[in-house]
């Protein structure tokens, strides 16, 4: 079977699965033996990606998958699966089998967006499409095109995010990152670690933080306030999606709710699991399930912690510290019916292809993040030794682009293909439009003086930061560190004397550079045997940098060179994607950098000024981010 044929077979399991209608599991006994555990979560609830019995049972699934005989018993296997098993969890756990299985290595699947358009574009939309498909005539096949409308407007506040929140990429990887590393990923079973996959947890969302951050300060807005008190009111939200198949929306949450016990878990509990994380941290060490003590040691600290308070089948302890960050994202989206009495769905925090989409999550993971942070402050800065590269020394740093130093940002017209989740009628293409942000190409280039007499190896690593705080004060150097975003991350070789190092904005190790539609998948376009499924994740490449403002808005472009040859770890060369390997890691290898992620911002910084931080080897240039209206 070539790899095309494969890919065919593949996308076909996802095809039309937003409007597909999945009977329920009244046949159950008609059914593989196999799928005796799955077909408890009804056809049409929201699968949400945090709640653990949902978890289970999409474990149950993959595993399955995982253990078919060969591919053809895979795609029969979910095949069956797909009549009866929720369309969500169904996804889910065919997609992490897609993911992992050797005999899909080279294949993908549609993205997200394409196989529930319904998770990205609100209902208006969808029901203007589904009006214009049925009253015009049969012999018509022309391309529909809809609009996607506003989620609110200027009354809230936050609605001057929601450009961003709602960027139908970011929640695609967002989607995707937890697909590669699914919190029930159980090393044991599958006979292969996740490297450092606690750390990643806790980066690549602390980076969500960051962004989110600059995005607001972009805007004129403070930056966030971290969830922080479990009394309190919070704010509201509402979604506009809706469950094309069943009619059952993600629920809106009102202004002014409070967090309340649901039948499964106590706000009281929750509370419990912040304090005992605390009290770890402050006493450097977590307790086992067999009572004894591990380290939070400078190596695997953030790992421990991030497995704990995900929390991932890694936690060293569930019965004790349980899974307070997967509780918060449950008990938020269920808070305008925590007892069920109303039947109503989950709000979009149950789901991680939509819970980007409500400030609420913000302000969770940023108090997810202050944990982390308390953990990374009880550790000391990091010293010269550690930050210098010997006989290197960074001359100047240049972004090129339009205008030099400075990036214009503006938004960009978008359109989504919606056939292939949902197609009434005979349409050959009906499409939302919708406007994203975006910015222009860009370059990078650095100049270095390589002071030895001999050829150097380096990582380069650059970040951006806000210059200036909410009241147009100088953001202090410690303070930078929960704003810095990673904009790229390379290896370089320096000859002795002069190099000038040149980047593109295009290959940043952060980003997707490319995605197959489900339409190049179905015709073969873009197929690779040495890419796969693992190169899908990966930060959207139009939200490489915050969207700056009219004026044109100051950042720190801060970039810094470290031994190559200390941070390699064994196989970084032969990673199949180098795409995105600074959020998502690399399929089978070890993450391909030995510094702590986040590095050299992870460590406290005592500087007052973050111009007396730097070694020879690091340079700071000032940049604006300039919006075009
Ligand atoms: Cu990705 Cu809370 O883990 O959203």
């Amino acid at each position: 079977m070539t790899l095309h044929d494969k890919q065919i077979r593949v996308c076909h399991l996802f095809e039309q699965l937003s409007s597909a209608t999945v009977i329920g599991n009244g046949d159950k006994h008609k059914h593989s033996d196999r799928l005796k555990n799955v077909g408890k979560l009804q056809p049409g609830a929201i699968f949400s990606c945090f709640h653990p019995d949902h978890l289970e049972e999409a474990r149950h699934l993959y595993e399955v998958f995982w253990e078919a005989g060969d591919f053809n018993d895979f795609i029969e296997i979910a095949k069956e699966a797909r009549t009866f098993v929720n369309e969500g969890l169904f996804a889910f756990a065919a997609e992490v089998a897609v993911l992992h299985r050797d005999d899909c290595k080279g294949l993908y699947v549609p993205p997200v967006q394409e196989i529930f358009p319904d998770k990205f574009i609100p209902s208006a939309a969808i029901n203007e499409a589904f009006k214009k498909a049925h009253v015009r005539p049969e012999f018509d096949e022309s391309p529909i095109l809809v609009d996607v409308q506003d989620t609110g407007n200027i009354l809230d506040p936050e609605y001057r995010l929601a450009y961003y929140r709602e960027d139908v990429g970011i929640n695609a990887h967002h989607w995707h990152w937890h697909l590669v590393y699914p919190s029930t990923w159980n090393p044991k079973y599958f006979g292969k670690k996740k490297d450092r996959k606690g750390e990643l947890f806790y980066y690549m969302h602390q980076q969500m933080c960051a962004r989110y951050d600059c995005e607001r300060l972009s805007n004129g807005m403070h930056r966030m306030l971290p969830f922080n008190n479990f009394d309190e009111p919070l704010a509201g939200y509402a979604p506009h999606l809706t469950h094309v198949a069943s009619g059952k929306y993600y629920s809106p949450r009102p202004d002014g709710l409070k967090l309340r016990d649901l039948g499964d878990i106590e706000i009281s509990e929750m509370v419990r699991m912040r304090e005992r994380i605390l009290d770890s941290i402050h006493l450097g060490y977590v307790i086992s399930e067999d009572g004894s003590h591990k380290t939070l040691d400078e190596l695997h600290g953030t790992d421990i912690l991030g497995a704990l308070v995900e929390s991932s089948y890694e936690s060293v302890n569930h019965e004790y510290y349980g899974n307070l960050h997967n509780w918060g994202h449950v008990t938020m989206a269920r808070i305008h019916d925590p007892d069920g009495r109303f039947h109503e769905e989950p709000g979009v925090m149950s789901d991680t292809s939509t819970s980007l989409r409500d400030p609420i999550f913000y302000n969770w993971h940023r108090f997810i993040d202050n944990i982390f942070h308390e953990y990374k402050n009880t550790l000391k800065p990091y010293d010269h030794d550690v930050l210098n590269f010997p006989d290197i020394q960074v001359q100047d740093v240049t972004l090129h682009a339009r205008v030099d130093n400075v990036v214009h940002t503006f938004m960009r017209e978008q359109e989504l293909e919606l056939k292939h989740g949902i197609n009434p009628g005979n349409a050959r293409s009906i499409k939302a439009r919708y406007y994203h942000l975006d910015h222009e190409p860009f370059s990078y280039a650095v100049n270095v003086q390589n002071n030895s007499a001999s050829d150097k190896h380096a990582t380069v690593r650059i970040f951006l930061a806000p210059k200036y705080d909410e009241l147009g004060n100088e953001i202090k150097a410690d303070e930078l560190r929960r704003t810095a975003i990673e904009l790229d991350k390379f290896k370089t070789d320096l000859h002795p004397g002069k190099n000038t190092v040149v980047r593109h904005s295009l290959d940043s190790s952060v980003t997707l550079s490319h995605q197959p539609t489900f339409e190049d998948l179905l015709h073969g376009v873009g197929l690779n045997e040495h890419k796969s499924e693992y190169c899908s994740c990966g930060w959207p490449s139009h939200l490489l940098v915050p969207k700056g403002n009219i004026k044109g808005m100051e950042y720190h472009l801060f970039v810094m060179l470290t031994d190559w040859d200390k941070d390699k770890v064994d196989g970084s060369e032969s990673v199949a994607c180098v795409d995105a390997v600074s959020y998502c890691g690399a399929r089978d290898h070890k993450y391909p950098d030995k510094k702590p992620m986040g590095f050299p911002f992870d460590r406290p910084i005592h500087t007052e000024h973050i111009s007396d931080f730097l070694t020879n080897n690091m340079f700071i240039k000032d940049i604006k981010i300039k919006f075009h209206e």
